[in-house]
């Protein structure tokens, strides 16, 4: 860096103070102060929760909130140089994988065009690195977990110019260039916050991208569970926050008023975790007369433990599809991964499904450390079933990739397996396609991936054309005879799968 910021130091006074920052950034009489804030590149078009969530919790009053969002910007890069000219600071909110590549472009670009712009990096990686992410000179701040009051405090201290060396919730670089971690911040509760400012972002151009008329809500934070492979009870200590149902209703109407959507997707880790709020949602959403369908997760022994009553409710109110974490067919496993469900409650879960005719997603892990062959086979025997089930039932199988901050990956860590060690091998690290970890071996791998080719195309809604293949496919599928997938092979030639991060 060019410049000591301000923020590095208590001893420094409030800007125009003498205290060497260049003065951009600072609020003159009826204007606002600029806050940037900037989504990176992804494969998906879901609305920035993340972004919505910080910057609502501004004064509108006094902060003029601009969020740029690199999936919708071509030239984000060239936004970005000129936006921060005059900003106060720049937030990227940082998914760990391919995300991070994006997120040090931009915030290298925003520093080379303004030296002395604080650059906050918040979000997944950032809060499960908080320090890590420090050695990167374009990156000033990082904030861990919740950010909407951590981020209020970074951004008023630095109008203020004020430092950070005792703001809570935040890791900052000190002026002597140490790395200062800062007490954590208590998860508070989100009925405190503004509500959502969707006016924030181009609603329309997200239902375009999305190709449907469908609204990205967040209703909840963190997760009481503990499961091993999972980052959650690392970033929320197992606490959950979620907003009250009456309020929650009210928002959505207003915001159905407002942007037409036709339907709704809860993107909370677990929103079924208190069943009065959901069950009273569901109430509000039909008494509302919104025309809508919905779609959100749940845990499978929540399934079993909701009376008829509500799931009646909720399908009422126009829930059209649950994405219920099976994780692995074999109970050894469940409990190995502390995922605390038995297969019995997937199958009882997906039964309620059934009839009530709700859409599932049943995501599968393989691949475990030191998982044995019969625990795969129980896998795709248990994927099998509740595929066959339903066509609306999709069982996507992934292997098991060492997500950091899990009790697993501590335990593989332990064990001599090495985790990347920089921001750039980080951003290299593809959590969804590549090959599996060192724990699948090449000819399971090889089974696997027929066996997904196939057992999808068995039970999928085929068109005429695709009728044959399908029948090929139940045959392989029902005799576990997935040798010389000529099929495969053409049909992977003729449309190349789809990337997912
Ligand atoms: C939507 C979503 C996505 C979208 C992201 C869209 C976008 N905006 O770019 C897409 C589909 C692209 C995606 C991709 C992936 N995702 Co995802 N995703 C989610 C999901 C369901 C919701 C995120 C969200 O908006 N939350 C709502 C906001 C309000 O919460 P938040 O993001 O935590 O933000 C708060 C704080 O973190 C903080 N904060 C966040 N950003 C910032 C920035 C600043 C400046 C500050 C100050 C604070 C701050 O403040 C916010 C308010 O409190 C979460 C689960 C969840 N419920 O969070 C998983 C989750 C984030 N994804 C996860 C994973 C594993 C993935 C994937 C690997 C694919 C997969 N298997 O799901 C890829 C990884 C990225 C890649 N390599 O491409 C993990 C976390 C992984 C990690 N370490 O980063 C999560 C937690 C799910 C889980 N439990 O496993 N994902
Ligand atoms: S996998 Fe789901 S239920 Fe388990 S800890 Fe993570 S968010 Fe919670």
């Amino acid at each position: 860096m060019t410049e000591l910021a301000p923020w590095h130091d208590r001893s420094k006074g409030r800007h125009g103070q003498g205290n060497g920052h260049s003065g951009e950034g600072q609020r003159s009489p009826g204007t606002r102060l600029k806050v940037v804030l900037y989504n990176p590149r992804a494969v998906f078009f879901t609305m920035p929760l993340a972004l919505l969530a910080i910057g609502s919790e501004l004064d509108p009053d006094v902060y003029e909130v601009v969020i740029v969002d690199g999936r919708l910007d071509a030239r984000a890069e060239e936004t970005i140089a000129s936006q921060v000219k005059g900003a106060l600071c720049l937030g990227v909110t940082v998914l760990t994988g391919a995300p991070i590549s994006d997120a040090l472009r931009i915030s290298r670009i925003a520093k080379s065009a303004r030296p002395d712009l604080p650059v906050i990096w918040g979000g997944w990686h950032p809060s499960l690195f908080a320090r890590e992410c420090l050695v990167e000179p374009a990156v000033d701040v990082t904030v861990r977990g919740q950010g909407e009051e951590t981020f209020v405090d970074i951004v008023q201290r630095l109008a203020d110019g004020r430092p950070l060396d005792d703001c809570a919730g935040c890791t900052v670089r000190l002026a002597d260039g140490s790395i200062q971690e800062n007490p954590a911040r208590a998860l508070a509760s989100v009925e405190k916050f503004r509500a959502h400012d969707y006016g924030l972002i181009p609603v329309e151009r997200y239902f375009e991208l999305k190709g449907k008329r469908q609204l990205d809500y967040i209703s909840s934070q963190g997760c009481n569970f503990r499961c091993a492979f999972c980052s959650d009870p690392f970033v929320y200590g197992r606490k959950w926050v979620g907003l009250e149902p009456t309020r929650m209703a009210l928002r959505l109407k207003e915001l159905w008023d407002r942007y037409h959507f036709n339907d709704v997707n809860f993107q909370d880790e677990t929103f079924f975790t208190k069943r009065e709020r959901v069950d009273a949602l569901a109430k509000r959403i039909v008494e509302s007369g919104m025309k809508i369908t919905w779609a959100a997760t749940m845990r499978a022994d929540q399934g079993v433990r909701l009376p008829d009553e509500v799931w009646e409710r909720c399908k009422q109110s126009g829930l059209r599809r649950l994405l219920v974490g099976v994780e692995s067919g074999s109970d050894e496993m469940l409990k190995r991964i502390a995922k605390d469900i038995k297969i019995e409650q997937v199958f009882s879960t997906a039964d309620q499904m059934l009839k009530y005719g709700i859409a599932g997603h049943f995501p599968f892990i393989v691949g475990f450390p030191a998982e044995s062959d019969a625990s795969i086979q129980a896998t795709l025997d248990c994927a099998k079933k509740l595929r066959s089930a339903s066509p609306d039932f999709l069982t996507p199988i992934y292997y098991f990739k060492p997500y950091p901050g899990s009790a697993l990956v501590m335990e593989a860590v332990e064990r001599g397996y090495r985790l990347p060690e920089t921001l750039d091998a980080w951003a290299q690290f593809d959590y969804v396609a590549g090959e599996p970890g060192p724990w699948v071996s090449p000819e399971k791998f090889q089974l696997i991936e027929r066996f997904k080719f196939f057992h999808e195309l068995a039970w999928e809604r085929a068109s005429p054309a695709k009728r044959l293949l399908q029948k090929l496919a139940r045959y392989r599928c029902n005799n576990d005879a997935y040798r010389w997938p000529l099929e495969m092979h053409l049909t992977r030639w003729l449309v190349p799968a789809q990337k997912l991060s």
